[in-house]
């Protein structure tokens, strides 16, 4: 029997991260990938690879999610760069048409290039409206600042609380990102799950940094394998494992290119 994921995420025209990259990783899980694009980045490599960035009509996206909806029964669903207030909205009302077993909200406010805070009411927007729809969501640490209201996360311990505080929000799981901001030798990802009865578990999930540069499309690649693996059946701890796996095994096999960053690559998982 076919396993089938969707997606409704940005392009992003270099193959780096994005769409692109979800719908590689669903492919290389073994999952059906079905999408809808919410906007398109094309880097500029005359201006320091800034993003130039174009968000796809409101109307042209709901006529993608009818399609999608009434081809396929989905229930697993990532929402990936939405980028206005405008899109927003409509794929708030589009996710609420329908019920899911699973929302995999990756919380992207800002991309390299743009400046922190530029975006404010699309931030906001992201909290009211498609936090609540969202069962699991993986934020950088960047992003579990805007969403928890804490002003920085120094360790594992502010990790966890800025993953309560976004649990409280809707989702049942929050798994908070360190990456290359947090200091030290390891990479950590820190899953906060919140039980029926409103306690919490955590776990941290830790390997040897590789490097510390950032890598693009590390983060769409973690959360579309959550995706692919709860549409599998996995729990959310053990999706949460296979992500950080491949993530890891994605990074160690980075595709070079003339942009300032490597990218990660899906075949290697
Ligand atoms: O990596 C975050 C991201 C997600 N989606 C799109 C992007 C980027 C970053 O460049 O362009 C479309």
């Amino acid at each position: 029997m076919t396993t089938f994921a969707y997606v409704i995420a940005g392009s992003e025209a270099t193959g780096g991260a994005g769409f692109q990259v979800d719908l590689k990783t669903f492919q290389q899980m073994g999952v059906y990938g079905v999408g809808t694009l919410s906007c398109i980045v094309a880097f500029d490599p005359k201006n320091g690879w800034g993003h130039r960035f174009h968000p796809v009509p409101a109307d042209l996206i709901a006529e993608q999610f009818e399609a999608a909806t009434a081809t396929y029964d989905l229930d697993t669903v990532k929402i990936g760069m939405l980028g206005t207030p405008q899109t927003i909205d409509i794929v708030a009302k589009c996710l609420a048409s329908q019920p899911w077993k699973n929302v995999v909200l990756d919380p992207v406010l800002i991309c390299k290039g743009q400046e922190p805070g530029a975006a404010l009411d699309t931030d906001t927007a992201l909290r009211e409206k498609i936090l609540p729809l969202a069962t699991v969501v993986t934020p950088n640490n960047f992003e579990a600042c805007t969403l928890s209201g804490l002003p920085e996360l120094k360790g594992i311990d502010d990790m966890v609380e800025a993953g309560k505080r976004i649990c409280q929000l809707g989702p049942v799981a929050a798994v908070v990102k360190g990456g290359v901001d947090l200091p030290g030798p390891d990479a950590v990802d820190v899953l906060v799950e919140r039980k029926p009865d409103g306690t919490f578990t955590s776990e941290a999930f830790s390997v040897p940094k590789i490097g510390e540069e950032r890598v693009s499309g590390a983060g769409c690649t973690f959360a579309a394998s959550i995706t692919a693996a709860l549409a599998l059946g996995a729990s959310v701890r053990d999706a949460v494992a296979t992500a950080k796996d491949n993530v890891t095994k994605g990074i160690k096999a980075r595709v070079h290119a003339h942009t300032p960053f490597d990218t990660v690559w899906q075949g290697a998982f």
